[in-house]
């Protein structure tokens, strides 16, 4: 590992290409988290090839990863992990902000010195024996103004084996904090993966992270979602712009003109699979085309033409496994054939990954959790398992996604599961309805976290889970962004997962969800028609192409309709939902809810 290795006061080795930074700051915070968790040998991540084989190897020989079939499957592994670490863990996730207040009631809080006295006992000597990794990243195009970098610090080389596919890890990210000389701190170990000692806390006054007892996604590969959502939330409040969960692609249409467009489902909740999106047969022989610029984060602000230009922080995906097929994600599928890291699928008799909804043909021996495949034991792949995969690797990966000044967006879409009430697609009718459109979006929960699967809750802007401040203040920093000059994106709903009375999707989805996409570019450009309801604007009979697909009765009704008792009650709960945040809550998304609320009692 071409180390330079030299001896610290608490006797640990320093290996790895940067041995150490230029930035005294970087130093001293290594220094203490080293003397605070005792590590045997800190190695500081310079990104490089020989570092990544090396790390492999020594996981390959350990057990943390599995090498898969090298002809079918080449450079790629399988990591089993712990059975009780296998998604996020929101009732452990803590933002711990001086006042109590500015976490607001959609977040768990703690007192800074409180939870950084809980952390803290739990770090105490616990990389005894291990590797302390250093990871400098930057979420973002290296030379992009709109990207931001931290510094990760953890003891389980299969995070930095992820956190190198995820962000830009390595040599120029540490370049680059060199020079800025500010960086978040993330400071990570996965303990002894007790679900009894886990905590994910979110210090965003300080601009850290301390995350113990998981090696899961979320929870430990620090850069997505603590830092790019939770951590820049709050950045994004005080410096004018958006981190957001939301996907961003481009949507090219045969005369050659590309719109993007960001889009917020909550987790496994479709948005890997519309950023990949392939155009249905008819679209694509017209010469439609979908470019993918990111799966699920978004950081946005105002360009000085006043539209909300984005970027993805991210350089990868980490994308839910099963229901991935030839049929519902060729792009994805494409993607995850080389070098990429699969985590709690199952595996084929000649060692290749496996999952539910794989459908090509083959079958698992052996499950999520390395046993003997029995399928009265449960799925082969854990429902939440995923590929980790770079996003160069994606077929349909849009050059642009490297622009440092990001693409401008012409609409943002929100969108849940709901199996009953809400339409196929509506818009709003100004920015101000699209932030009660974004604040009012519910959906049922998955997977994705601990706990129960299928119950309704709200999840404003697909942010509940990942909103570093009070929700009431979110929305007023939302609603900020209409001032004058602002040549804001249009705001859409939509719900893929609308069900007929017996009980199965009505709408085809994926692929198709691109009718609904050239509905919406047609609205930006004022070429489509729809019908003003109270709860927003539906394509009239006819504005939305059809063609190819066959919808019946029941489909067409509820996909395109609108229930007006159903809605009322609908917006009495929205009301009630606002008034759970008190007086924080502005004013004018609460007039906006009753406006909607009288609309519909008329
Ligand atoms: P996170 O990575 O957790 O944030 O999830 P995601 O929002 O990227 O969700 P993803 O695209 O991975 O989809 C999750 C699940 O929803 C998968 O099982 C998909 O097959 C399913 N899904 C995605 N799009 C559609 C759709 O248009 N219709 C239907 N019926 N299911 C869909
Ligand atoms: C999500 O849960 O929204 C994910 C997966 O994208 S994780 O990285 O675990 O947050
Ligand atoms: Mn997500």
């Amino acid at each position: 590992m071409n180390a330079s290795t030299q001896d610290l006061s608490f006797s640990a080795t320093v290996e790895g290409g940067a041995g150490g930074s230029r930035l005294p700051a970087l130093n001293d915070w290594v220094a203490q988290v080293a003397a605070l968790t005792r590590p045997a040998a800190i190695h500081w991540c310079d990104g490089s090839d020989a570092e990544n084989e090396a790390l492999t190897a020594r996981m390959l020989a350990d057990g943390t990863l599995h090498k898969l079939n090298e002809e079918t499957h080449p450079g790629s592994y399988l990591h089993r992990s712990h059975p009780d670490d296998v998604a996020r863990v929101e009732h452990l996730t803590f933002v711990c902000t001086t006042h109590h207040e500015d976490a607001g009631p959609n977040n768990n809080w703690m007192a800074p010195e409180e939870g950084h006295a809980e952390m803290d006992a739990l770090f105490d000597g616990c990389m005894q024996g291990r590797t302390m990794y250093v990871i400098p990243y930057c979420m973002g195009p290296i030379d992009s103004p709109l990207s931001r970098c931290g510094v990760e610090i953890t003891d389980s080389p299969y995070v930095v084996a992820n956190m190198r596919i995820m962000t830009r890890m390595g040599a120029p990210a540490l370049a680059r904090i060199e020079r800025e000389g500010t960086f978040v701190k993330g400071l990570h170990s996965i303990g002894e993966l007790d679900p009894n000692r886990r905590f994910i806390m979110h210090f965003p006054e300080e601009l850290t992270i301390k995350s113990y007892g998981s090696g899961y996604g979320g929870n430990a590969l620090l850069g997505k979602k603590c830092h790019a959502l939770r951590i820049a939330s709050h950045q994004a409040k005080s410096e004018g712009w958006l981190a957001e969960h939301m996907l961003i692609l481009g949507i090219e249409n045969p005369q050659g003109e590309t719109h993007y467009v960001a889009a917020a489902f909550p987790s496994a909740c479709g948005k890997t699979n519309l950023a990949m999106l392939i155009p249905p047969e008819g679209y694509r022989n017209a010469g439609w085309k979908v470019w993918t610029i990111g799966d699920d984060i978004c950081w946005m602000r105002p360009g000085a033409d006043g539209r909300l230009y984005a970027i993805n922080p991210e350089a990868g995906f980490f994308g839910v496994a099963p229901g991935t097929s030839r049929n519902s994600n060729a792009n994805a599928l494409a993607s995850i054939q080389s070098s990429t890291i699969f985590t709690n699928v199952g595996v084929t008799a000649d060692n290749q990954p496996w999952w539910e909804g794989l459908e090509n043909g083959q079958t698992p021996v052996i499950d999520w959790r390395g046993n003997p495949y029995d399928p009265a034991k449960g799925p082969a792949a854990h429902p939440n398992s995923r590929f980790t995969v770079s996003a160069k690797q994606c077929p349909s990966y849009s050059p642009m996604a490297e622009d440092p000044q990001g693409v401008p967006i012409s609409a943002i879409v929100f969108g849940g599961r709901r199996a009953s009430l809400v339409p196929l697609v509506f818009e709003a009718r100004d920015w101000t309805h699209g932030v009660l459109v974004g604040a009012a979006m519910g959906s049922e929960t998955t997977a994705a976290a601990t706990g129960a699967v299928g119950v309704m809750r709200r999840d404003p802007m697909a942010m509940k889970p990942f909103c570093g401040y009070n929700f009431a203040d979110y929305f007023s920093h939302w609603l900020s962004f209409d001032k004058e000059g602002a040549q804001l994106p249009k705001v859409f709903h939509v719900n893929w997962f609308r069900k007929g009375d017996n009980g199965k999707f009505l709408w085809p989805g994926f692929g198709d969800n691109l009718r609904v996409l050239e509905w919406m570019i047609q609205r930006v450009k004022g070429e489509a028609d729809a019908v003003e309801t109270p709860i927003g604007a539906l394509p009239a009979e006819g504005a939305l192409n059809l063609d190819g697909i066959t919808l019946d009765e029941e489909a067409k009704a509820k996909l395109f309709g609108f229930d007006r008792a159903a809605w009322e009650a609908e917006f009495a709960s929205i009301g009630e939902y606002l008034d759970e945040y008190g007086p924080r809550m502005p004013q004018a998304l609460k007039d906006e809810q009753q406006r909607i609320a009288g609309l519909l009692a008329d």
